[in-house]
């Protein structure tokens, strides 16, 4: 039964030291192949990778073959990597393939994990406590399709959605502010445009954008007039955007809130971030009361 399969299993962990030094190269990785992406570093594919191969997890699903989770790296299989809602993520698998011909007793699922850890910390985000143990499983564990959310959807969506893999309002708001990185690609979701203009800085310029909300005025956002998706665009620059699930957190006056708090403080932004990032990353994975977490060490923290 699910209790007894996806098990952090402490035999086969390896040292801390060994896991810094896949960090390390992790790290290193995405300093040199600066040409990654638009904006140069790696860093936002492989949290997306992260969240993703987290994000499929179902509670309410007691049946471990279907309710998802990072444990089983399931996204390297031709059903989960196909997803339309994984689109892109295989340029991310790719860049980190090396390392597990390196490590080759590193797990798909603890590697897609920790380089998502690693992302955040190198682009000057909290330290995000880890925990290794995960085990490739076969391809009967592939989470079904569309476990992954809609952006075209509002704030009960947004609520509900999360409510599936377990986490508060706050929480839930503190997660989806990793739009601080990256963009969206109209060759992987349809949508076009980073969130905020430091797209490879982790800070809380996702919600000092947003909090501007719809309307006419300054720094405001409109409807972008287009052929693609609906999507929301700012009046100051039109080069800024917002997904209708983005705007939800300043539709629902509860999310508003918590918006305009992590807009203020980016300090209760990385509070409230660092343990929901890793909660999600352990979604639906039972680690035994002695593994440890591990908090690793920049590059800069190490020179
Ligand atoms: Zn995202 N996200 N996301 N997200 N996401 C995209 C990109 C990135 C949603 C969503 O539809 C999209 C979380 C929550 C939600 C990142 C991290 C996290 C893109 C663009 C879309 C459409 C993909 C593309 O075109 O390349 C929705 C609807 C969400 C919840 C309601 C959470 C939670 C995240 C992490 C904690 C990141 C880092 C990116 C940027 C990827 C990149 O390649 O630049």
């Amino acid at each position: 039964d699910e209790s007894k399969v996806k098990v952090a299993t402490l035999s086969d962990i390896h040292s801390f030291k060994e896991y810094q030094q896949v960090y390390n190269d992790i790290a290193k990785k995405i300093e040199d192949e600066d040409d990654f992406d638009v904006d140069g570093s790696a860093g936002p594919n492989l949290v997306r990778l992260a969240w993703h191969s987290a994000g499929t997890y179902d509670k309410y699903d007691k049946n471990p073959h279907t309710n998802g989770g990072s444990y089983g790296g399931t996204m390297r299989f031709s059903k989960e990597g196909g997803d339309g809602a994984n689109n892109g993520l295989a340029k991310g698998r790719e860049f980190l393939e090396p390392l597990l011909k390196k490590y080759t007793w590193l797990s798909h699922g603890d590697l897609w994990t920790l380089a998502g850890v690693v992302a955040i910390q190198e682009m000057g985000g909290p330290k995000i406590k880890w925990r290794p143990g995960r085990k490739d499983l076969s391809e009967e564990y592939q989470a079904p399709n569309g476990k992954l959310p809609d952006a075209a959807q509002g704030p009960d969506y947004v609520r509900k959605f999360f409510n599936r893999l377990d986490f508060t309002d706050r929480e839930m708001v503190a997660l989806i502010g990793a739009h601080t990185l990256g963009r969206c690609h109209v060759t992987s979701s349809g949508y076009d445009g980073p969130w905020d203009f430091a797209p490879t800085m982790f800070d809380n310029g996702f919600f000092t954008q947003l909090q501007k909300g719809v309307g006419s005025g300054e720094g405001q956002w409109h409807l972008r007039k287009w052929d693609g998706p609906e999507q929301y665009e700012d009046n100051n620059s039109n080069s800024l955007m917002m997904l209708p699930a983005d705007m939800a957190l300043v539709q629902d006056p509860k999310f508003k809130k918590i918006v305009d708090e992590f807009a203020a403080s980016q300090e209760a932004f990385f509070n409230e971030f660092a343990p929901a990032f890793q909660k999600l990353l352990e979604s639906g994975i039972h680690f035994p009361k002695e593994s440890k977490e591990l908090v690793f060490r920049t590059l800069d923290e190490q020179s």
